[in-house]
């Protein structure tokens, strides 16, 4: 075995690099610095590895997580002690809450330079906090066969742990002493992910050191036929899908759907609204509709059976609250409360789509599907719909929400459309109808930050996703826009539609607007920055979009490219407010008076 410190080290991080690997890591991002030599080294040596170089550590987060998010698989994130560790907070904590496997990786000094004035020294221990689902304090690098099996597994737990459900992030911490560089000259280091010790004796190389197969949370088979037997005689239910990334929940739940006959109401990031599934009874107007309180009272629900994370649409979560007395089933495959508005009867936690399989089959022959009831749905919102598209038709100026319908024109299949916090997100819900082509919605709704809205979406272009639409609103943009150094360096395709409103155009819509003497200073924060220097500075083309043919020429230029666009279109926050409220008086006329019209459900 080695002799020298340094190769011992090497051949315990080689040990540890090597194994996240072949648990399934296949990207890390890392950013530089002196005391995480050995990881990174290790990293850039591994065949089995695509590392990711980049500057700002808070950027750098986030653009692991838009690729975790992306490939829908676990990546790591490598920084240097002190502040640089803790630079990635702000994206530890979206990938705790939503959901994002994330491997975080900091380098430390070891004990005997700690709490002793060191230089680049902070306490890194359990610096998450309760948002690293795993902490663990690494032991000091040894190359003893044992140590060598503990690194081994350290990787594999940290994958693991990263990925059961819920997914979210882990954190190692590694102590390293110097030498930090390996000994190029004696030649005693291991080839870059060879078996570096004997504790890999009588093991296949091409698999985990310790293989984990995660649990099938099925659901229990006299809970689901108990569900059947109560489901079967309402007809009056409604299914609603939250913010979820399950692969197969499209599939499963449309197909639950359309045997009960129940309207799905589906979030824009519930991946329900676009795909080649059986949208039939998938509703993507169900924002606008229950805008209308006419029209909110006269579809009550009796039972709810709701997925995934809370919905991002007031109108919705009103609705939810104000149907307390409907028994509302939350399925979740993380064992968590998702309920904010604690109205929940019941929880199921199992995976979901095994969930609405299971119920599928138990209610096959039980029941005729609630066919009245879907109708009045479909019928309202296919009128609300209609009426936004004819609005939105005569106006000429910039408007934010119209931005979402020309772009539900514009995107192919296979696109990723990736929306901003504040007004972009819930204008998308507004605006954005749903179609059969396989558009995949994403945002960063864990705990909605207007940070790292750049990188991530620029981490999920690294994912190889084509074309990514970002549209983000102006102060999120600046807050991130050292994240356009990673299309430059790593030569990504990305089209950003920057709503510049001069500032949170969401403040407008709040109580806050009464108040106008502190209004600006305090919430409107008007900046003036002429955003076509920062496209210039990164490297990006940059086009103004004054009318909605320019805008539909440059996104077509721009998702067409090979490098990052950017396409602004500059809207006033004022009138926003006025140009969404005229919105909602002509669609709200048109679903009272279908609401009206139209005869009672059919079901009652
Ligand atoms: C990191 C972070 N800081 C502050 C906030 C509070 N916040 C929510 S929306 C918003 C304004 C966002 O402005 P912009 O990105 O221009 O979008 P707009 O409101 O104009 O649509 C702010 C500051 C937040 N969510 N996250
Ligand atoms: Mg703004």
């Amino acid at each position: 075995m080695t002799t020298r410190p340094e190769n011992a080290t090497y051949a315990y991080i080689g040990a540890f690099v090597d194994e996240l690997a072949r648990s399934g890591v296949r990207h890390l991002c890392l950013c530089p610095g002196s005391r995480s030599t050995p990881l990174a080294i290790a990293a850039a040596r591994h065949p089995g590895l695509r590392t990711w170089t980049l500057v700002d550590e808070r950027s750098a987060a986030f653009f692991a997580l838009g690729l975790a998010r992306g490939l829908r698989a676990p990546v790591a994130v490598l920084s240097t002690s002190g502040t640089a560790a803790a630079n990635f907070y702000p994206a530890v904590v979206e990938a705790r809450y939503g959901r994002a496997p994330l491997v975080v990786l900091t380098a430390d000094r070891p004990h005997e330079l700690r709490d002793a004035g060191a230089n680049q020294t902070i306490d890194q221990i359990r610096l998450y906090g309760t948002h690293a689902k795993w902490a663990a304090d690494a032991a000091l690098p040894e190359a003893t066969d044992a140590m060598l099996r503990y690194a081994r597994t350290l990787a594999a737990q940290a994958v693991a742990t990263a990925e059961a459900e819920p997914a979210g992030p882990v954190h190692l911490n590694f102590p390293l002493r110097e030498p930090l560089v390996p000994d190029a000259a004696s030649g005693e280091l291991p080839p870059p992910g060879q078996r570096s010790s004997s504790a890999w004796d009588g093991r296949g190389a091409s698999r985990p050191y310790a293989a984990v197969s995660p649990p099938v949370r099925a659901p229990a088979a006299d809970l689901i036929e108990a569900l059947a037997r109560e489901l079967a005689g309402q007809r009056r239910g409604l299914i609603v899908c939250g913010p979820d990334d399950h692969p197969h929940l499209p599939a499963a739940v449309t197909e639950l759907a359309a045997v009960l006959g129940y309207p799905v109401l589906a979030d824009p990031l519930s991946g329900l609204r676009c795909g080649p599934h059986d949208r039939r009874y998938v509703i993507d107007a169900y924002d606008p509709v229950l805008r209308v309180e006419a029209a909110a009272v006269r579809l009550t629900p009796d039972v709810v059976i709701r997925f995934g994370a809370w919905p991002a649409s007031k109108p919705l979560g009103a609705y939810l609250q104000a149907h307390a007395a409907a028994r509302q089933i939350v399925v979740d495959s993380g064992g968590e409360w998702r309920d904010p508005a604690r109205v929940a009867s019941a929880y199921v936690h199992c995976d979901p789509a095994l969930f609405c399989q299971a119920l599928t089959t138990a209610l096959h022959g039980k029941t005729p599907p609630a066919l009245g009831w879907s109708a009045s749905w479909r019928r309202l919102a296919a009128t609300a719909r209609a009426a936004i598209e004819r609005h939105l038709a005569g106006i000429r100026e910039p408007f934010e929400g119209r931005v979402f319908a020309e772009l539900a024109r514009l995107l192919p299949d296979g696109a990723v459309l990736f929306a901003g916090n504040s007004m972009p997100v819930r204008d998308l819900d507004s605006f954005f109808p749903g179609s059969g082509r396989a558009i995949r919605i994403m945002g960063n709704r864990g705990a909605s930050g207007i940070d790292g809205v750049v990188s991530t979406a620029l981490g999920v272009a690294a994912s190889g996703a084509r074309p990514v639409v970002l549209v983000v609103g102006d102060l999120s943009f600046y807050h991130d826009m050292n994240g356009l150094l990673a299309a430059k360096l790593h030569g990504l395709a990305a089209t950003i539609v920057l709503l510049n409103n001069d500032g949170g155009g969401i403040f407008s819509f709040m109580p806050q607007a009464s108040y106008p003497e502190h209004f600006e200073a305090l919430f409107g924060t008007p900046h003036g920055l002429a955003f076509e220097h920062a496209a210039a500075l990164y490297g990006a083309s940059y086009a103004l979009a004054r009318t909605w043919d320019e805008f539909v020429a440059h996104v077509r230029q721009g998702t067409a490219g090979a490098g990052l666009a950017v396409v602004e279109m500059r809207t006033d926050r004022d009138r926003n407010v006025r140009l969404h409220a005229e919105v909602w008086d002509a669609v709200g006329a048109a679903v009272r008076a279908d609401a009206r019209a139209a005869a009672p459900g059919g079901d009652g």
